[in-house]
C-alpha cells in the first residue's frame, strides 16, 4: 500500500475558544500547531484565517502571514481553505487563491452545515476551480456527501480540473453524509478511477473513519477543525496529539508515514 498522508486540519473556521482552548487563532499560533503537527507526522497542513478575537477571516494577508511562519520553519505543505465559513460571499473566499498556495480546498456543492447553509453553487465553483488553474494551485476536493463527486467530474469535463483528483472526503458534518463508514465505502466506490483520497471524520467519527480510511488504502485528515476531542469527554490538548495517535495506529497497521515530499508525489502536486 501506498505511504500515508496525514492532513492536520488545524483550527477550522468554526471552533472557538470556548470550546477549547487548544485551537490555533494567530498566525503565531497556528504556524505553532502546524509545525508541531508536521513534526508528528503531517505532511500537509489545511488552514484557516482568523482575526485576533477569533472570527474567521480569508484576508489574504492572515493567509500570507500564516504560509510565510510555516515554510520559514518546514517543507511541509500549506493547503488553504477557501471554504471559509458559512455566510461568506465567494469573492471573499477566492481571494486567497492568488497568494499562489501550493494547496487549496475545492468544495463541489452546497451542504446543509449545522444551522447554516454551505454555499457551493456551479459558477462559484467554476470560479474557483479556473484561479486555481491559473494560479498553479493544486485543488483538494472537499466532498461533503456524495453527489459532489459528480459536481467534480462536470468540471473535469470542463476542463477546469485535472484528473487524477485528489479528494477529501468529510463525513460527519451534520446536515451532510453521516460519519459511517458504510458511506465512506460507497464514496470511495464512486471516485473515478485513478482518484487519490483522504478522509476526514467530524466530531466522535473522526477516529473510526481515519481507521476505516488506512485498511482501504486511503489517507487520513485529523485535527481539531473536526474534532476536539481525544476521547469522549476528554480535549485533545493540540493538533499533534491527534496526529501522533494516527501515526502509532498505522505503524501498527503496516501503512509508513509519507514525508511532505512523498506526499507531493501521491497527491500529483
Ligand atoms: N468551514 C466550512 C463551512 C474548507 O475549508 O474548504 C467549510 C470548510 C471547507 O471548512
Ligand atoms: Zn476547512
Amino acid at each position: 500500500m501506498e505511504k500515508l498522508v496525514i492532513t492536520a486540519a488545524v483550527n477550522g473556521a468554526e471552533v472557538t475558544r470556548d470550546q477549547t482552548p487548544y485551537v490555533p487563532i494567530t498566525p503565531e499560533e497556528i504556524a505553532a500547531a502546524a509545525l508541531e503537527a508536521a513534526k508528528a507526522g503531517a505532511s500537509i497542513i489545511h488552514v484557516h484565517g482568523r482575526r485576533a478575537d477569533g472570527s474567521a477571516t480569508q484576508d489574504k494577508e492572515v493567509y500570507r502571514e500564516i504560509i510565510e511562519r510555516i515554510q520559514e520553519k518546514s517543507d511541509v505543505i500549506v493547503q488553504v481553505s477557501t471554504g471559509g465559513a458559512v455566510g461568506m460571499t465567494a469573492s471573499e473566499r477566492g481571494d486567497v487563491i492568488s497568494l499562489r498556495p501550493e494547496m487549496a480546498t475545492l468544495s463541489t456543492g452546497t451542504v446543509n452545515f449545522g444551522d447554516g447553509v454551505f454555499l457551493n453553487s456551479m459558477d462559484m465553483m467554476v470560479d474557483f476551480a479556473t484561479r486555481m488553474k491559473e494560479f498553479g494551485v493544486r485543488p483538494e476536493i472537499e466532498v461533503f456527501d456524495v453527489g459532489m463527486i459528480a459536481n467534480a467530474m462536470s468540471l473535469v469535463k470542463m476542463g477546469l480540473l485535472k484528473e487524477p483528483l485528489h479528494v477529501d472526503l468529510v463525513l460527519g458534518v451534520p446536515g451532510a453524509i453521516p460519519g459511517e463508514i458504510s458511506h465512506l465505502m460507497h464514496m470511495v466506490s464512486s471516485l473515478p478511477k485513478g482518484s487519490t483520497w483522504t478522509a476526514a471524520g467530524v466530531g466522535r467519527s473522526q477516529l473510526p473513519i481515519a481507521v476505516a480510511a488506512m485498511l482501504l488504502g486511503g489517507h487520513v485528515r485529523v485535527g481539531l477543525e473536526d474534532n476536539i476531542y481525544y476521547s469522549k469527554g476528554r480535549l485533545a490538548q493540540s493538533n499533534a496529539e491527534l496526529v501522533e495517535r494516527v501515526v502509532r495506529l498505522a505503524t501498527e497497521l503496516g501503512r509508513e508515514i509519507a514525508t511532505p515530499s512523498e506526499a507531493r508525489r501521491i497527491v500529483s502536486i
